[in-house]
């Protein structure tokens, strides 16, 4: 026993019980001074969830309270980077506005603070009601991004899925990286059989519809963000971007590409032609690791670059050049994000980035694109948890297809308005906050206040959750154990690493784990039985801690030593006493471990995926009018949540539109004047910048602002600028294979205020 401290005031409590083996409470990390009292300074160290890069963090913590935070140069694989996000943990943590306790809707809709334990089964006891009314598909789900960035979240949710049992479940990745696992899936058997960049060791990068400066790069894990992408060209190699806009990544590039938002499908197929034309495809490599070859070879057949360049926006010599010098280097590599992944041709294009690699021999193989090998194997975990797989099941109104288990949230608002059995009139939101997300959120925002219940698992009252009867916190991120179970399956080099929580957790709250935990037992007890597979799933992990379920799953893995004891491999007791993170190599061969296809051959003729190029022929022939808008990330930005933190929103206003000068030219705007910009959806205001850093015909709008609407409850975002780029995005309009939102090459009109 000693001095705890209170994570709400940072005072110490005498007498409080100060044995929870936290580093920080014993000054582990400061030297060994075992037993110390809380009240010493320490540093303690962990990895920011806030993106995909999993920088190491290292956290002074004196009196239980979080001094100051900075990169942790001894970590394994961040190496000290981190962007302003890292030390704005402090913020999130300390935010006034950040919800602490449960809180119920009182009939003035402003909300009040209740028990935990009578929140959970009052949500339980008014889910498990509409369920038994209405069926179980009256009840749906948004789970949102950072479900990914929290261990107990991903596995913890696929649980309470199973025992809601419902179909109307919708997910932030319908409107993120879906195309890519489905092109994937296609090409090589598994949505989780994704390859990544091996960007230590490529000669040539061409990365497509991507700003990892800004981002901190996605489906492609990048610890020390800078120094990676920096060092491509640094070592002598060439890094080749394709984007509208000239944004931080192009800028440090040795070649920027502006293309047609929404045209990279055709990019990639002019490359692939003249990859075939001019002899760079080696068939007899090819057909050891694919089939398909001469299928490819005929669709792509009638792309040339000249053909495409009009559409595309490219200049068929550059087309031509490009596919030559990828050709021609060593290792090469080509990747795509986002961008691509918004377009109305994301599968498709994202198959064929995957077909670039293979046809010139980059695929599998040093400094191409390559399988990871984490610690824990996220496919096994898929697998066991019936995630993955895709078009199993269809939406009730729109006939649009499921994948992972997940509908697309393009048709969650048809979902909930579209009378008749199945139609959702109770919602549960977890980390998701679809009113500024989803394509047309406004039309989400209109929506929610309909339903006959609503919970929010989250920890700020915003656009979405403010319409909710109850909303249940989680605990920060900086009081809990991580550990990145999806983001290590994506990243450029093999490492593993469980962080400790840095600050004490207030003993009345609980993690994203244990409110999953007990509702769905709520749920489970309120319904009076659930399915087989929901209580056996129950059964398995209702009673685990989320530790222990990764203890597990590291003994399990491919590095772990469940089976061969005496190999002495991972488990979580070593990872613990390995703070920086363990390095477990680079990225190896792992096709015949990977590629789930006949003889472990990908495939380059996917029936679908080629199906698709009609409908691109279709979209080629027609006449473009009008400007385009795209989207855009900043680095001091996190989708739509991280807009209360002082530090990250100070400074100059980076909500405004950006506009080439030859447009704002023809449609009479100025630089800091404001403008209407319209869609087919709806009309928004915005400040406008006068910049070339956007191609003409091309304007751009950062997403997740539109804070308006949420200015009680969150004082430092709603009084900021800027709209809601979702007001102007087409919920009509899906990527017909997966159901994914289109949320590029919106066309708009602009005209002065
Ligand atoms: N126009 C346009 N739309 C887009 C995009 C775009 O580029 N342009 N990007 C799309 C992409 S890639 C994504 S991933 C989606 C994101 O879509 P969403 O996931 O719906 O949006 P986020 O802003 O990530 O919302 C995160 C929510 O989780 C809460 N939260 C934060 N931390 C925790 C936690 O630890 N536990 C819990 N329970 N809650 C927490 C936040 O308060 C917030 O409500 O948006 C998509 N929408
Ligand atoms: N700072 C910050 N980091 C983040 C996030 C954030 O909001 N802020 N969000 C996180 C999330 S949820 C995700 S999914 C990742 C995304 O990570 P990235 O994929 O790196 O996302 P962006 O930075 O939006 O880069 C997408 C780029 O695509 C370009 N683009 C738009 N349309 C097209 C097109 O049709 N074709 C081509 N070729 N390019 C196009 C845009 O101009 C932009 O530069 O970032 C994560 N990290
Ligand atoms: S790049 Fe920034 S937000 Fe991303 S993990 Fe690193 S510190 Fe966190
Ligand atoms: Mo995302």
């Amino acid at each position: 026993m000693g001095k705890g401290p209170n994570i709400e005031t940072g005072e110490l409590i005498e007498g409080a019980d100060c044995d929870h083996d936290l580093p920080f409470c014993k000054g582990l990390d400061a030297g060994g001074f075992l037993g110390l009292p809380c009240a010493v300074a320490t540093i303690a160290h962990t990895t920011c969830n806030l993106c995909e890069a999993m920088c190491g963090l290292s956290v002074t913590v004196e009196a239980g309270r979080v001094k100051s935070i900075e990169g942790d140069k001894e970590d394994v694989f961040s190496r000290g980077h981190i962007c302003p996000k890292g030390p704005a943990m402090r913020e999130l943590l300390e935010d006034p506005d950040r919800v602490r306790r449960p809180l119920r809707k009182r009939e003035c809709r402003t909300f009040k603070e209740v028990s935990c334990d009578s929140t959970l089964s009052e949500a339980a006891e008014k889910i498990a009601q509409l369920q038994k009314a209405h069926g179980n598909d009256s009840v749906g789900v948004y789970w949102g991004n950072p479900v990914v960035h929290d261990h107990g979240t991903v596995l913890m949710s696929q649980v309470l899925g199973l025992i809601l049992g419902t179909r109307n479940k919708f997910d932030s990745n319908s409107a993120d990286a879906n195309p890519k696992l489905f092109a994937c899936d296609r090409m090589y058997g598994d949505m989780t059989s994704i390859t990544v960049p091996d960007i230590d060791n490529t000669d040539y990068f061409l990365m497509i519809g991507a700003n990892p400066l800004a981002s901190g790069g996605s489906v492609m894990s990048l610890g020390d963000v800078r120094g990676r992408v920096k060092g491509i060209v640094e070592r002598g190699g060439k890094l080749v971007v394709v984007d509208p806009r000239r944004t931080e990544t192009a800028q440090v590039a040795s070649v920027h590409i502006p293309i047609v938002p929404g045209t990279d499908a055709a990019f990639l197929l002019g490359l692939l032609h003249v990859l075939f034309s001019r002899g760079f495809v080696d068939e007899t490599a090819v057909e050891n690791v694919a089939t398909g070859l001469a299928e490819l070879r005929a669709a792509v057949s009638p792309f040339s670059p000249e053909r495409v360049s009009k559409f595309t926006g490219v200049d068929a010599a550059t087309i031509t050049r490009t596919a030559i010098d990828f050709g021609s280097a060593k290792k090469a590599v080509a990747y795509s994000r986002i961008g691509v992944c918004h377009g109305k041709f994301s599968a498709l294009a994202s198959y064929l980035v995957e077909a670039v690699n293979l046809v010139t021999g980059n695929f599998d193989r040093q400094g191409g694109s390559m399988f990871p090998s984490p610690a824990i194997d996220l496919s096994a975990v898929a697998r066991a948890l019936s995630v993955g797989g895709s078009g199993r099941f269809t939406s009730r109104v729109r006939g649009l297809p499921e994948v992972g288990g997940m509908l697309p949230c393009a048709t969650l608002a048809d979902e909930m308005e579209g009378p008749g059995q199945g139609q959702i009139r109770g919602l549960v939101t977890l980390a998701g906050n679809p009113v500024l997300s989803v394509p047309n959120g406004d039309r989400i925002g209109r929506l929610l206040p309909k339903l006959n219940f609503m919970v929010s698992i989250d920890v700020y009252i915003n656009e979405t959750t403010r319409h909710a009867q109850l909303i249940l916190p989680p605990r920060p991120a900086l009081a809990r154990g991580h550990y990145d179970l999806v983001l290590h399956a994506v990243a450029v080099r093999n490492t593993a690493k469980w962080s400790e929580p840095v600050v004490l957790p207030d003993p009345d709250t609980k993690d994203d784990w244990e409110i999953l935990q007990l509702l769905s037992k709520e749920i489970a007890r309120a319904r009076g039985g659930v399915s087989k597979a929901a209580a056996a799933a129950l059964d398995r992990f209702g009673n685990m801690s989320s530790e222990k379920a990764i203890d597990l799953l590291l003994r399990l893995g491919p590095y772990g030593d469940n089976f061969v004891p005496w190999r002495k491999g991972l488990t979580l007791k070593k990872l613990k006493a390995s703070p920086h993170g363990v390095d477990l190599g680079p990225l190896a061969p792992g096709r015949l471990r990977k590629v789930h296809k006949p003889n472990h051959k990908a495939d380059l003729a996917a029936h679908d995926m080629l199906g698709d190029l009609r409908r691109l022929e279709n979209e080629m022939s027609r006449a473009r009018e009008g400007l385009l808008l795209i989207g855009r990330r900043h680095v001091r930005s996190n989708n739509t949540w991280m807009h209360n933190c002082h530090s990250l929103v100070k400074g100059p206003d980076r909500s405004a539109l950006m506009v080439n000068p030859l447009d704002a030219a023809k449609t009479g705007l100025k630089d800091g004047e404001n403008a209407f910009l319209t869609s087919q959806t709806g009309e928004i205001m915005t400040k406008v910048k006068v910049t070339d850093e956007v191609m003409p015909g091309v304007v751009s709008l950062p997403h997740g602002y539109g804070h308006g609407q949420a200015k009680d409850t969150l004082r430092i975002a709603g009084n900021l600028a800027g709209p809601s780029m979702n007001s102007l995005t087409d919920d009509n309009v899906v990527e017909p294979l997966t159901g994914s939102a289109v949320l590029t090459g919106i066309a708009v009109t602009i005209k002065p205020v």
